[in-house]
């Protein structure tokens, strides 16, 4: 019998959601257990001392997620966990086995932090315009192959999984103009990801969109409700 894996995550967080993704594209038993993030309960900190998710408690004994076992294994950072779930399930695909193609796997998920995680917050917390946004996804595209279903090779990997969250949550933000940006940069920043420019990238994010993993784990509407929250002051 395998270890027991429980994922401690919030449903509008894109970094739980990487995780997500890669245990459904491994088809891997898993327990699945809510964080609020306005409200962490006290014994969070027993799964992860930083306070974030995603965090995951590996092995040990099977017990309540809210009364994690002192003999788990306790891991945090979602690039971290992706790896740790190819390393689990080698017979996934979600890392390939030919090292050029797990160089180029790595490559991608660097990439996605350095050139769409690091303009994304910024620029929908109203502190950035999206020009960064869109000189990261220039370079994300530069990396696709045309055509292709996935980031890397011809099979879903750790490297689409990572970025699918916010290709997800781009989307999200681009046809409802939530943020915390002034009104209407969300509308136009989808428009300008029309231009035949991004076209390679659109088609990749609309395939990427289209995967039933995704659409079993995305709740959009959780997202709205939570962005419009979130990001509930915005400049008129
Ligand atoms: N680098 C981390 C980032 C995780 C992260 O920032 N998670 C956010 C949710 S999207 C969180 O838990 N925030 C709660 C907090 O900082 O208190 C990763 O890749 O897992």
């Amino acid at each position: 019998m395998s270890e027991q894996f429980t994922l401690y995550f919030y449903k509008a967080s894109p970094f739980s959601h990487k995780v997500e993704l890669a245990l459904v594209e491994a088809n891997a038993p898993y327990k699945a257990h809510q964080i609020d993030l306005f409200n962490k309960p006290e014994w969070f900190p027993k799964v992860n001392p930083v306070g974030k998710v995603p965090a995951v408690t590996y092995g040990g004994p099977s017990v309540d997620p809210e009364d994690p076992s002192p003999l788990s294994t306790k891991l945090a950072e979602s690039n971290v966990i992706l790896e740790f779930l190819a390393d689990l399930y080698p017979d996934s695909g979600l890392l390939p086995k030919d090292p050029v193609l797990r160089a180029k796997v790595r490559f991608f998920i660097n990439a996605t932090a350095k050139h769409i995680e690091d303009p994304w917050f910024p620029f929908i917390r109203g502190r950035e315009p999206y020009e960064n946004v869109l000189k990261g996804i220039e370079f994300i595209q530069g990396l696709l192959e045309e055509g292709s279903d996935f980031a890397v090779g011809d099979h879903y990997t750790i490297a689409d999984a990572c970025i699918a969250p916010h290709l997800a949550r781009l989307k999200t933000v681009t046809e409802h103009d939530i943020g915390k940006f002034p009104v209407g940069m969300g509308y136009k920043l989808g428009e300008e990801l029309k231009a035949p420019k991004f076209a390679k990238f659109m088609r990749y994010a609309q395939r990427a969109l289209e995967r039933p993993s995704l659409k079993q784990t995305y709740d959009e509407e959780f997202v709205i409700t939570m962005f419009k929250k979130i990001f509930a002051e915005r400049v008129q």
